[in-house]
């Protein structure tokens, strides 16, 4: 095996000088420097595998919402969630072997160290986004898979919570935990069954556009309208930005260099342009590869408006606790809100004082929310930027189906739970499943986005991104919201703040990015901005 490794390791070599790291989001760079470290993650995913007895690791490979020209490789640990986090310094170690046979030894001492024996069974499962490039990748990555006799299963273009999906059902399947059959038509129609029950015969109303940032999500999310009934749902879906033909407008507006998509939608804070915005009429995006999820209007008399991950959050808890309560079990089953330092004060405040809910703060990255998610009965987490699920526990789950209802409200509660349960992935944030919770749950409250958006006030906030010399030299503590390092940096910062009203505002370097990351709220817009700009400056 050894030679097999070497000689297709030569084939797929690491660009030499480059320092690479596992981060919040895999590997992710330009994609000419990733066919060595795909190779590389196949032979990780593979002793991944074997450590945990032979279960399916997912590979994905796919840059989200950042330009066509990146691409990335993120590995998915067997019931769907992010790779374990002591494994990112493994997957960092063996990446940056300087060469085949460095690799080689590096791979053979893991190994050692970790007791895998490298010729037990081991198996990989893996997909990519619309990226040209995805198909070298997967290239190098089924070279190193092929030379550990490792099984492994090519699901061609997926999104990525399709391969979370795929990779927790190909460990269940044929199980009491199965999550679903183990195919793309599977997940569509394990959805867009939940779907129709979650909905219980109310109608959605008015017609929904979805901009799929001309990404995966296009073609993925027409493949399961064609499931869903239309007449019986009243689900009336225009989808735009789904041309995947062109990859150079991949996360841009098909005309041209202007962007579109989830990313853009929340960063910029305004509506795709093409096609036209029609005044009034309900909108979503989603991002490159389809797991977050933006809606937006645009209000004839106020103008843009944006719910986003904060707002589906709120909306799903209010929803969730309001059916918990009606099926009496409000005393059986913890509720919990996981969100990041980025969240909005105001939805915050409205969780833990208008719905009564305790809200936990984590650092970002949904590897740390969903942790967080997974210690209540039913955790609901979002990122913001429009990232997130719901968690539903296996016993949360079952008491669900065997409560014995005492009113028709009660039954009616139950399934209800039952179904928006079975509607959220429970692997991963899914644009398309949370896109179908949200309008489950509008159509149940009868809300317009305007409703929605009338639950509470964002605090004006501002998000910048600064350029420093060296981000590491920004540690953060407290879930991110307070600078350890350098030295007196938090002190200034505090100092600015407590010359604001109702303010806040951090600074912390990026998980993905060579920068960091600067936000502010505070009671008006010009505050925040320039309470912004007051935090760059001392970071800079
Ligand atoms: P970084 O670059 O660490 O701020 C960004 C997002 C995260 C998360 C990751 C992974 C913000 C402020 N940060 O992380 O929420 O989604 O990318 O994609 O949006
Ligand atoms: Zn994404």
């Amino acid at each position: 095996m050894d030679e097999k490794i070497l000689a297709a390791s030569a084939k797929h070599p690491i660009v030499a000088g480059q320092v690479y790291k596992y981060g919040t989001a895999g590997f992710r760079m330009k994609a000419d420097l990733l066919p060595g470290v795909s190779f590389r993650v196949g032979l990780l995913s593979g002793l991944r595998s074997r450590k945990l007895n032979g279960q399916a690791i997912g590979v994905m490979i796919t840059a989200s919402h950042n330009p066509a020209s990146d691409n990335g490789v993120k590995i998915v640990d067997p019931m769907g969630e992010m790779l374990e986090q002591e494994w990112e310094a493994y997957a960092t170690r063996l990446v940056n072997c300087p060469s085949d046979q460095d690799l080689l030894e590096t791979y053979k001492a893991l190994a050692a160290q970790l007791k895998i024996d490298v010729n037990a069974p081991g198996r990989v499962v893996y997909g990519r986004d619309t990226r040209p490039s995805g198909h070298g990748l997967v290239v190098a990555l089924a070279a190193a898979l092929g030379a550990t006799n490792t099984e492994h299963t090519d699901y061609k273009i997926l999104t990525t919570p399709q391969l979370h999906y795929l990779t927790r059902c190909v460990n269940t399947e044929g199980t009491p935990k199965s999550y679903g059959q183990t195919s793309e038509a599977g997940y569509y129609q394990k959805f867009s069954d939940a779907f129709v029950r979650a909905l219980r015969g109310k109608k959605i109303q008015g017609q929904l556009t979805v901009d799929c940032a001309n990404g995966v999500g296009g073609p993925k999310f027409s493949e399961m309208l064609k499931v869903i009934p239309k007449l019986a749902t009243g689900f009336d879906v225009k989808v735009v930005n789904d041309d995947v033909l062109r990859p150079e407008v991949l996360n841009l507006e098909a005309s041209g260099p202007v962007a579109c998509g989830a990313d853009f939608v929340k960063t910029k804070q305004r509506a795709p342009q093409n096609p036209k915005p029609v005044l009034g009429v309900r909108c979503c995006s989603f991002d490159g590869d389809a797991d977050r999820l933006i809606y937006y209007w645009i209000d004839p008399d106020t103008g843009f408006f944006m719910l986003d991950g904060d707002r589906i959050s709120s909306l799903a808890a209010s929803f969730i606790g309001d059916l918990v309560h009606s099926a009496g079990l409000e005393d059986d089953l913890r509720i919990g809100v996981v969100q990041t330092a980025y969240a909005n004060g105001a939805s915050t405040n409205y969780i833990e004082k208008h719905l009564q809910l305790p809200v936990v703060c984590t650092p970002t990255g949904v590897k740390h929310l969903h942790h967080a998610a997974c210690q209540f009965d039913v955790g609901v987490y979002f990122e913001a930027n429009g990232h997130g699920t719901v968690v539903f526990s296996q016993e949360a789950m079952r008491i669900f189906r065997a409560k014995e209802p005492q009113s028709p409200a009660q039954k009616d509660a139950l399934e209800t739970l039952a179904a928006v349960g079975d509607l959220i992935n429970q692997t991963v944030g899914d644009a398309i499943t949370d896109m179908l919770m949200v309008e489950v749950i509008l159509a149940h409250k009868g809300w317009t986005l305007k409703d929605w958006a009338m639950t509470y006030t964002d605090l004006p906030n501002r998000l910048v991104r600064v350029e420093v010399g060296n981000k590491d030299l920004f540690q953060a503590t407290d879930a991110e919201r307070r600078l350890s390092h350098p030295p007196g940096a938090q002190d200034e910062i505090d100092h600015v703040v407590r010359k604001y009203t109702s303010a806040r505002s951090f600074a912390r370097a990026s998980g993905t990015e060579n920068a960091c990351r600067v936000y502010a709220e505070a009671a008006t817009r010009s505050e925040a901005d320039e309470l912004a700009n007051k935090v760059a400056q001392i970071v800079k």
